[in-house]
């Protein structure tokens, strides 16, 4: 049937608002691609000094990538939809992120929208990730280093979890492999900066990175 390459486009649409842009814009904040690491994403608005905008930007990047998995999940199975579809979508929204078609397919490093992603597939998944980015990033102060240990245990986790908790799915895992391995990508710069010393750290006063 077409419902899942429909429900694909949907949740890649979903995927494409930058709420970055979006709530910076709404609350008369400067544009996050013109200072810090240029990110449209919620690091990055941090830096503009507001936790409110940076907050909201994190809350609505994740429900983007959390919304499609779950309505699979909840309204699919009349239609079709199960497992594979819930995989798709997460995916399809999370490249939205990255790739956005509103903005000139200028998007983020899709943190925020791969734990929407995670949570809609488990909460208990989404709460091991949340947990990993929050312990990495209270100890070494990058959330750019926390979000790449996060990326790489999500998957982990999920496989440690099956056969314990639920059976592993090859496509949930295939689309947990794909968003870390393009969140990683994404963090090509953040990575060189890590190496090089030269990362700009959570709540430090200097503009950011670059
Ligand atoms: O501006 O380049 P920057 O320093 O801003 O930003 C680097 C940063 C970009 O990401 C963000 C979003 C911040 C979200 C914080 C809470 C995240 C909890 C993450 C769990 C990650 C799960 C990934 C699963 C992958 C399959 O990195």
């Amino acid at each position: 049937t077409v419902y899942p390459l429909l429900a694909a486009v949907a949740a890649y649409l979903l995927g494409s608002l930058s709420f970055a842009v979006i709530v910076t814009r709404v609350m008369g904040l400067s544009d996050p691609r013109t200072y810090g690491s240029k990110n449209p994403g919620a690091t990055n608005v941090l830096r503009s000094g507001s936790k409110a905008a940076a907050v909201l930007t994190l809350l609505l990047d994740a429900v983007k990538g959390w919304l499609p998995v779950f309505a699979v999940r909840v309204w699919g199975a009349p239609y079709g939809m199960e497992e594979g579809t819930m995989a798709l979508v997460g995916v399809a929204a999370f490249l939205g992120h990255l790739w956005p078609v509103f903005f000139r397919f200028e998007g983020g490093k899709g943190v925020a929208t791969a734990l929407g992603v995670v949570v809609g597939v488990s909460g208990w998944l989404g709460l091991a990730a949340g947990a990993t980015w929050i312990i990495v990033a209270f100890f070494f102060r990058y959330s750019s280093l926390a979000s790449l240990v996060a990326a790489v245990f999500a998957p982990v986790y999920y496989l440690i979890a099956s056969g314990v908790v639920w059976y592993a799915d090859a496509r949930i895992t295939l689309a947990l492999g794909v968003m870390a391995m393009l969140l990683a990508w994404r963090h090509k710069d953040n990575i060189r900066r890590l190496l090089e010393g030269k990362e700009s750290r959570l709540g430090s006063k200097s503009a950011g990175a670059r």
